[in-house]
């Protein structure tokens, strides 16, 4: 009997296994992390590489051994080689070589776990609490408050307290730094910054329920002159559709409308109503031109993308806690024109 269903089988998980593993290495990929572009991801790629070589030397002297050995004393009927087990010196080297490594290793090791766990003094401050399947961010010097986007000044140190609404969740951002708990009830700490402005892409890194993988997270980084600009339109409240303007303006009254009659019970628009433990994301300055992707950082933030949202969340986020509120064709059209124009940019 053949067995080469198991066998292929086995092969597939095998290569499976291996390309999934490679994948995390892909270049230009924007989750690559072995791409450092901030201090902290950086001290830790210089700390990794040194210690892969070195691991990497010592297994090819040991699987070289190994091979040796195997071709070298193959049996072919030949007397049995002189045998080295109870060797002191030997015994004594190969016992020596190692700890002694390890204790080198250690150095730099701890050393970074160290520096990689406290901020320095003049770092600027993000809050960061995780929601079951999205990132919440809170300025609390700024009074600012946003979800999926955060923004920070390029070349600026940020120092992120972290946290969590429900369970444990990770934020990771792997080309700023490594990952870390947020934990319910306790406050874990993240360095953060970025060399250059860019748009860095997160991921929660720790399984979190059902829309786990839904989970992303952006990072923009911006000049210090754009950073001050957001902060100052952000702190604004919400830039709201007028009265008896053309009619795309029509259609986002109607639809601030519907907000304050369905949607206001668990999203807060500044300038519209106020909650005390909002569930849902802060919308106020929804559609600022930094703020391109919502649910999580899943989709990206264009009318179609909203409307499929607003249709069926849970379709789109399995699990989510926004349920699908049985909208008509209409209101979406409404509720998009309306999400859409929460922009402080915008000249009202
Ligand atoms: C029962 C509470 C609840 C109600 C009611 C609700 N939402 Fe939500 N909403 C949520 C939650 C929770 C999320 C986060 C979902 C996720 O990303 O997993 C969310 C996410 C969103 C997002 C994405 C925001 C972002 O930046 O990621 C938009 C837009 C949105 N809701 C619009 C609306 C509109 C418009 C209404 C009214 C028609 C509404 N919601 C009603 C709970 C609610
Ligand atoms: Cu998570």
């Amino acid at each position: 009997m053949s067995s080469g269903a198991p066998r292929l089988s086995l092969k597939l998980a095998l290569s499976a296994g291996l390309i999934l593993s490679l994948s995390s290495c892909i270049a230009d990929s924007p989750l690559d992390s072995l791409d450092p572009q901030g201090p902290a991801a950086r001290q830790i790629d210089e700390l990794s590489n040194p210690v892969f070589l070195i691991a990497g030397i010592i297994l090819a002297i040991v699987l070289g051994g190994m091979i040796f050995s195997i071709i070298r004393f193959r049996d072919r009927g030949q007397a049995e080689p002189r045998q080295i087990h109870g060797n002191a010196v030997l015994e004594v080297v190969w016992t020596a070589i190692p700890i002694m490594l390890l204790a080198g290793l250690a150095v730099p090791t701890v050393q970074t776990i160290f520096d990689l766990t406290e901020c320095s003094d003049d770092a600027m401050e993000v809050d960061v609490i995780g929601h079951q399947w999205w990132f919440e961010y809170q300025y609390p010097n700024e009074g600012i408050t946003t979800a999926n986007v955060m923004v920070i000044p390029a070349g600026k140190e940020v120092c992120l307290n972290m946290t969590s609404e429900d369970v444990i969740h990770n934020f990771w951002v792997p080309k700023l730094n490594g990952k870390r708990y947020l934990v319910p009830g306790q406050q874990t700490l993240l360095i953060l910054e970025a060399d250059e402005p860019g748009e860095y892409w997160g991921q929660c890194g720790e399984f979190c329920g059902l829309s786990h993988a839904l989970m992303r997270a952006r990072v923009r980084a911006v000049d210090v002159e754009d950073y001050d600009a957001w902060v100052a339109r952000m702190q604004q409240p919400a830039n709201l559709p007028e009265e008896g303007k053309p009619s795309e303006e029509h259609l986002a009254e109607a639809g601030l409308d519907q907000f304050q009659g369905i949607c206001s019970t668990c999203h807060v628009i500044d300038g519209v109503n106020q909650l005390d433990n909002p569930i849902g994301p802060n919308l106020t300055h929804f559609a600022d031109p930094y703020r391109t992707v919502f649910a999580g950082a899943s989709l990206e933030r264009t009318n179609e993308n909203l409307a499929e949202w607003l249709a069926d969340p849970p379709t789109i986020k399995p699990g989510s806690f926004m349920p699908n509120l049985n909208l008509t064709a209409d209101e979406i059209d409404e509720l998009v024109a309306f999400l859409q124009s929460l922009d402080p940019t915008k000249e009202n």
